[in-house]
């Protein structure tokens, strides 16, 4: 066992572009974070040939990475760790997070391999043989259109499956993937003996077994009940044969999993470590940022852009998705795939950096005088984007400054039209991911919500919140009285200097143009009318 003076908890969280960890110590009352660090995938790991961690794409409706570089990554990370200087002799629990929906093929070897992992050779190439499948498709994927319809259609049509999983048929979704997996290659699905989420194939590597999923992760899957948070068999049956008998068992995001496997240990001299159940990105930040109560909501500035809150009860009716959270409640989760990558891309067109970014911001007028961009570069997920185009109305292409506070403007804007059904009053939002140190971004944010930005401290709220769940279950495992807002208090918390307000007139401004903003993407999806009328209406008022 470790030791108990001043223990250490460690999160993880494999991004889609990174693995990032946080070690919380904790001391009587107080925590702290000890150490934040994270490693790029393409940069650490070239060898796996990815472009911003996803392997080359020739359709942009398919997104695929390699697991293994995952495992590898894992390796890397832990050596890492231990070269900190941290003493890790006082490691007493790890949880992770890591991307939703992406998943992991497994054969009838890998229980056996997890068993018997080799301490003197790199974890990666032990479990190569254990891969029913090479790749993972990703949350990025939007090619299982036609499965999404087949799954809906045979559970009595989207609205029922919403009902029962929390969401529609959603292209990046587990069920449709494994659905195209069993439809495009049937020997390689019957080759498989366990489908993960990334998540729960970590946390197996870790655990040397394979291990449960948890409900966060698992009602990314559109196949889960959301209320009894147990696999809901028509949507089994809707997405391939046999396919109960794959599926990880579904556990408490508090469940205590085992002990670190002797890999770990001997290999990196590690105690006997307890072994969280992993879960997803969101779910993991909802902690990371606070939300361990109803009536907030945070923005997360990432590879993808979400907007997300704690819910008491499931959405009737979800505009989004409605997720398991850590805390055994629910909460409400609108996913936006062009997140840093369209901010990456309008910097990167006009040659700028981030503070010339910035600067582009402060000097164009709030309002852009109504011109505006529509960025999918890639398939949008909200709304429904499958062929990527970017739009532009009565906006120049070259036209550096106005591009960057179109894209920031739109984003924002996207953001706010599209959480409406998540019905949280939203006065106060906490700002999380790596964009969210860009205080003119947080103020655009401010003034399209109308409500008050704090930013957090941490910048990793995904890892923050593996490691407090860490802190979380091992409370409760040692049967402490162990209340969430006790475990959050003081470290996911806004720094304090970081509060940005609305400005009145903005906002108003916003309202205004957020209509025409709404024209736009109807026009641009075929729905509605040409918006540049109301765009020049706009123009002449102010
Ligand atoms: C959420 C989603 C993304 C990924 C990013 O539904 O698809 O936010 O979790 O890692």
């Amino acid at each position: 066992m470790a030791s108990r003076t001043r223990p250490l908890y460690l999160g993880l969280d494999s991004s889609t572009q990174s693995l990032s960890a946080v070690v919380v110590e904790v001391q009587g009352d107080e925590r702290r974070v000890v150490l934040e660090t994270s490693l790029g995938f393409d940069q650490s790991l070239p060898h796996y040939r990815t472009t911003h961690g996803v392997l080359p794409r020739s359709d942009p409706a398919v997104a695929l990475s390699p697991p293994l570089m995952w495992v590898e990554a894992l390796d890397v990370m832990f050596a890492r760790l231990i070269e900190s200087g941290l003493d890790m002799n006082r490691l007493v629990a790890v949880s992770g997070s890591a991307q939703q929906h992406g998943s992991v093929y497994l054969n009838a070897e890998s229980a056996g391999r997890l068993n018997a992992l080799d301490p003197l050779r790199p974890l990666a190439e032990q479990i190569r043989p254990a891969l029913a499948r090479q790749v993972s498709p990703i949350w990025m994927d939007s090619s299982t259109g036609a499965q999404c319809a087949q799954i809906a259609a045979a559970v009595g049509g989207q609205g029922a499956l919403a009902r029962h999983t929390g969401s529609r048929a959603f292209e990046r979704f587990t069920g449709p993937q494994i659905r195209k997996f069993f439809q495009d290659d049937p020997a390689g699905y019957s080759a498989t003996y366990r489908v993960h989420l990334v998540s729960s194939f970590l946390s197996s590597l870790l655990l040397g077994r394979h291990s449960p999923v948890d409900p966060g992760d698992a009602s990314g899957m559109n196949l889960m009940d959301i209320r009894s948070k147990s696999w809901w068999t028509p949507a089994l049956e809707a997405t391939a044969p046999g396919l109960l008998s794959k599926l990880p068992l579904i556990a408490p995001s508090w469940t205590v999993a085992g002990t670190i496997a002797p890999y770990w240990r001997r290999r990196y001299g590690l105690p006997e470590v307890k072994v969280v159940v992993w879960s997803g990105d969101n779910p993991c930040s909802l902690v990371g940022v606070g939300l361990v109560r109803e009536g907030r909501v945070a923005v997360s500035l990432g590879t993808s852009d979400t907007v997300f809150g704690l819910m008491k009860a499931p959405a009737a009716d979800p505009g989004g998705h409605v997720f398991g959270a850590p805390t055994g409640d629910y909460m409400g989760l609108t996913c936006f795939s062009n997140g840093s990558l369209a901010r990456e891309r309008i910097r990167d067109t006009f040659g700028l950096t981030w503070q010339e970014f910035s600067r582009a911001l402060d000097a164009t007028p709030p309002g852009n005088r109504a011109r505006i961009l529509l960025p999918w570069f890639e398939p949008e997920i909200t709304p429904s984007v499958t062929r990527p185009g970017v739009h532009r109305y009565g906006l120049a292409p070259d036209d550096a400054a106005a591009n960057v506070r179109a894209v920031v403007e739109a984003q924002q804007m996207a953001m706010a039209l599209h959480s409406g059904w998540m019905s949280v009053p939203i006065d106060t939002i906490h700002a999380t991911g790596g964009a969210a140190v860009n205080m003119q971004i947080l103020q655009v944010m401010a003034d399209v919500f109308g409500a008050e930005v704090r930013r957090l401290e941490v910048g990793n709220s995904a890892a923050l919140g593996a490691a407090l769940r860490a802190v979380h279950a091992d409370g409760l495992s040692e049967g402490r009285e162990t209340s969430w807002d006790d475990v959050v208090r003081g470290l996911a918390e806004p720094a304090a200097d970081t509060r940005l307000k609305p400005d009145p007139r903005r906002h108003a401004m916003y309202r205004e143009l957020m209509p025409a903003y709404a024209a736009c993407e109807a026009h641009a999806l075929g729905r509605g009318i040409d918006p540049s009328p109301m765009l020049q209406r706009l123009r002449l008022g102010r």
